[in-house]
């Protein structure tokens, strides 16, 4: 059986049970497994707690406010009473109490002895887990000790309350053990079925099943310091995955049983062990920072499902309900990444859900009067928008809210995650059944969205870039330059694949529909489209206007509890400077080989003190572009900042979920700014900045079907890197030695004065 891993590096610790953090608990050590995922709540449930279980995919409509991810019973829950007194810790005395995330085995373990009023001390001990080895089973394995005392412990497990309250879900059927359900309004099934074993065999449970089905109950006659066990298997379906879900839940169960409830969680344990394998960043010398990047890994793999390429990511992933589950630019832009390097079929995944979304991206561009693919700025399960047109903020005053209609980067966002892909992966056949054609349909979009103006220059007028604290703006810099990114790239695909994939070439330019003349069309307008950038100055203008506006000093703000915007207002917040969040910034972390690094350090340096990094998204940019930089102090305060969104709760809304986005661009941070990773057409190149105190840094990463493990020290300066499997590629330094390196090879090059002495290749 598991046990928690002895590295406490590996451990998520909570101590004690605060009810004020209560709610953030829940998210930060919620399981998952990109299927389905669960908040950690205490079983037994408690006032201040909000039990909730997420499937991937599964949506409820919610009038006026649009689609909203549902929320289903907690199928862990379960109560224990000895002696007929429910344990409970708000009743007798808390001896001791701790949950533990275990990042490494994905588990969540709790531990609580509790003294109730008649001094019986009891021990509950347990564990649960979102099976990565098989995605749609929960185990959970409970340990009862009666410490000092001999009696009666009746152990009540529920497949969901009795009334389905706090869930959006209503129950269809229930036979013992299994549970059918159902979306209101939405033609999804979605079943569960449980399967409880009792242990040791020497204590005769007694087992009673509740007359509706969803409740049974296990007691036993236990003797002094006697304990006992109950293993729990679960199964989950849903009509979105099988013809009939109740049915494959519950033979599900009855098949897996067979195999042992160790037998499963040890085929858990090595899921788990080989995702750290392929994702893991260590680092030497910054326990903090080990921790946090070992935690947003944790969140990253427990989010995503490489199987369902019709669900993403959402901005809080299966962890809770902010945003209402919606995906956003951050699976795109801040997440990708990750997955593509660590898990490329999961990349594949990813966007093979934008392909399938592609029809409500047409709708939507048709909708607003422009042809091609225009996203949805949240996306949930058919493509549609999803953006809520208004928010009523907490002080009950009622916004609109317009970023669904004018944040039209997220086209731009999606084609250059598609390009990436294909760079990383030269996955062709993806290009071909599904990439290309996002690449072009979003072009399009650009093509007819941009306008040609008397001043000989096209412009995109009337959008909110990244920084929302400015709406209706012309010109975004980001904006336009992704869309450049967008119409080049989309244009450069169709001539790679003319010529490398002569055969399949007409049967796809009769499914794109491709113009003859489009790609021209396509690089015209993007030589045409107007930056913002000024050579004089090496500045990129955010927006037409933006520097007429108002300066107003961010950096003090930052140190207020109330964000600038809120003690601005809207008016004043629109005439200032101020930014959100990373904008011209987020254009050098995604675009960096367009401009020379001068241009990267006066756009940062302008803009760094006028952010407010109003979004989580915003301070693992400046960290990633920093260190690029090589301004490692200012890189670490980022990269801490970072850090602390979701394990410091630094925004104070980690109740809602997990920042997917933030962890993935920690990630980022890490491997593309501290480690100074490109991917080229041949290979690597790296540029290390170990930030201060970061003596050793190593991750994998593949590349081409190629396995590679790097490894860097701060001092000697060495990048060692390890090519485990694959053909030839070229490893290089950044403005240094380049070498050819294939698997079972190992290339070695030392710091040299400030530049890099030449590869050593060894076996
Ligand atoms: O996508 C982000 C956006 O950039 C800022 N507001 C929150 C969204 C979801 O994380």
């Amino acid at each position: 059986m598991p046990s928690p891993t002895a590295d406490p590096s590996w451990l998520s610790v909570e101590d004690g049970a605060n009810p004020a953090r209560e709610r953030e608990i829940e998210s930060l050590f919620a399981i998952g497994n990109g299927y389905f995922g669960m908040r950690a709540s205490l079983v037994e449930g408690a006032r201040f707690s909000h039990p909730s279980t997420f499937v991937a995919g599964i949506f409820v409509a919610d009038g006026v406010m649009g689609p909203r991810r549902a929320v289903l019973p907690d199928w862990s829950h379960f109560e224990v009473e000895v002696e007929q007194e429910r344990l409970s810790l708000g009743v007798g005395r808390v001896l001791a109490h701790r949950r533990q995330l275990d990042l490494r085995q994905g588990i969540l373990w709790r531990e609580w002895r509790q003294q109730d009023p008649s001094g019986r001390i009891t021990r509950l001990t347990y564990f649960q887990l979102a099976s990565l080895a098989d995605r749609h089973v929960l185990l959970q394995s409970v340990a009862i000790t009666a410490e000092n005392y001999a009696g009666r412990i009746r152990f009540t497990g529920r497949l969901c309350p009795s009334d389905m309250a706090g869930t959006d879900v209503e129950q269809i059927d229930a036979v013992s053990g299994s549970l059918l359900m159902s979306v209101p309004g939405k033609d999804i099934g979605i079943a569960t079925a449980s399967e409880l074993q009792s242990l040791p065999a020497s204590v005769p449970p007694r087992h009673e099943s509740g007359p509706d089905g969803r409740e049974e109950q296990w007691s036993w006659e236990v003797t002094l310091g006697q304990t006992v066990r109950l293993n729990r298997i679960f199964t989950i379906f849903t009509s979105r995955d099988v013809a009939s879900p109740a049915t494959t839940a519950r033979d599900h169960v009855a098949s897996i049983r067979a195999h042992g409830f160790r037998a499963l969680a040890a085929a858990h344990l090595e899921a788990w062990r080989r995702r750290w394998e392929e994702a893991e960043v260590r680092i030497m010398g910054d326990d903090v920072a080990q921790r946090a990047l070992r935690f947003a890994t944790y969140h990253l793999i427990a989010a995503a499902n490489s199987a369902d390429e019709h669900v993403s990511v959402g901005a809080r992933g299966l962890t809770g309900e902010a945003y209402r589950g919606h995906v956003f630019w951050d699976t795109e832009v801040y997440m990708l990444p990750f997955y593509l390097l660590t898990a490329p079929p999961t990349a594949r995944a990813l966007l093979m859900y934008r392909y399938h979304t592609l029809g409500g991206a047409r709708r939507k561009a048709r909708e607003q009067g422009f042809d091609g693919a225009l996203y949805a700025w949240e996306s949930a399960d058919t493509g549609n928008e999803a953006t809520p047109r208004r928010a009523v903020l907490p002080d009950g005053r009622i916004v609109t809210i317009l970023t669904g209609e004018q944040e039209h980067h997220i086209s731009a966002d999606v084609a250059y995650a598609v390009w990436q892909y294909w760079r990383a992966s030269g996955d062709d056949t993806f290009m071909l059944e599904a990439g290309a054609e996002i690449l072009v349909e979003t072009a399009r979009f650009w093509a007819s969205r941009a306008q040609a103006e008397p001043d000989g220059r096209a412009h995109i007028r009337q959008v909110i870039g990244p920084d929302e604290y400015h709406e209706t703006v012309d010109d975004n810099a980001f904006t336009n330059a992704m869309a450049i990114f967008n119409l080049e790239t989309a244009a450069d695909a169709m001539e790679i694949l003319q010529r490398k994939r002569v055969a399949d070439w007409p049967r796809l330019c009769t499914h794109i529909h491709l113009a003859r003349e489009e790609p021209a069309r396509w690089r015209a307008l993007a030589g045409a489209l107007v930056t913002g950038f000024d050579p004089a100055t090496k500045l990129f203008e955010q927006f037409a206007g933006y520097h007429q506006l108002d300066e107003v000093d961010v950096v003090t703000q930052r140190g207020c509890a109330t964000p600038i915007d809120t003690c601005l207002g809207p008016e004043r917040i629109r005439r200032s400077k101020a930014i959100k969040q990373a904008d011209v910034v987020a254009l050098s972390a995604l675009l960096w080989e367009k401009w020379p690094t001068a241009v990267h350090e006066a756009n940062f340096r302008y803009y760094e003190p006028r952010t407010a990094h109003g979004s989580s998204l915003s301070p693992a940019f400046y960290a990633l572009v920093a260190a690029r930089l090589g301004d490692r102090a200012l890189a670490l305060a980022y990269f801490r900042q970072a850090a602390e969104i979701d394990l410091a709760n630094n925004m104070g809304n980690a109740a809602g979920g997990v920042h997917m986005g933030a962890l993935g661009a920690l990630w980022q941070a890490a491997v593309f700014g501290v480690a100074g990773l490109r991917m080229c057409e041949n290979g690597i190149v790296l540029d290390p900045h170990l930030l201060p105190g970061w003596a050793e840094m190593a991750f994998p990463l593949q590349w081409r079907g190629r396995l590679l493990h790097v490894h860097l020290n701060a001092d000697p300066r060495r990048i060692e890197v390890i090519v485990e499997k694959g053909d030839e590629l070229t490893v290089a330094v950044l403005e240094g030695p380049a070498c050819s390196a294939r698997g079972g090879q190992r290339v070695v090059s030392r710091g040299n004065g400030s530049g890099w002495a030449n590869w050593e290749v060894g076996q």
